[in-house]
């Protein structure tokens, strides 16, 4: 089944907003297979946000992530790649849609509360990345019935 990697920033977690972070990924019906809260090395923040190594923002990015703890997360469901993106909203808090977590909670782009994999290969690199096979653990929920036809 479709995996996706999400991450609690600091911002997130130092606000407080982890409970209801995971509660509306449990009431969509998504499952937890997942769960860690860590600080981040500067290494693996690296790596994480390879890709916008060239931008101007990198650094303070980096910076940012490796400041205080995360909560490193994998969430199991169908369409969860795409799904949990759009409950996650638009980069920029202050143009996310009411409803979506940054819309809710943020309002500066370097402050946006929490990372989503983009796609279903770059999930798939991301929970190589953070997480080690025998920190996730498959089950399957007894809602399962209940949620998929
Ligand atoms: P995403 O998190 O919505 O996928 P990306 O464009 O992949 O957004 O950027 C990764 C992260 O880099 C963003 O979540 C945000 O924290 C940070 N970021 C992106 N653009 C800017 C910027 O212009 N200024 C400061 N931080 C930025
Ligand atoms: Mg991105």
């Amino acid at each position: 089944m479709e995996r996706t990697f999400l991450m609690i920033k600091p911002d997130g977690v130092q606000r407080g907003l982890v409970g209801e972070i995971i509660r509306r990924y449990e009431t969509k019906g998504f499952t937890l297979v997942g769960l860690k809260i860590m600080t981040v090395s500067q290494e693996l923040a690296e790596k994480h946000y390879d890709v916008h190594r060239d931008k101007s923002f990198f650094k303070g990015l980096v910076e940012f992530i490796t400041s205080g703890p995360v909560v490193a997360m994998v969430w199991e469901g169908d369409g969860v790649v795409a799904s949990a993106r759009k409950l996650i909203g638009a980069t920029n808090p202050l143009t996310a849609e009411s409803g979506t977590i940054r819309g809710d909670y943020g309002i500066t782009i370097g402050r946006n509360i929490i990372h989503g994999s983009d796609a279903i290969e770059t999930a798939r690199t991301e929970i190589a990345l953070w997480f080690k096979d025998e920190e996730l653990t498959s089950w399957e929920s007894s809602m399962k019935r209940w949620l998929y036809e």
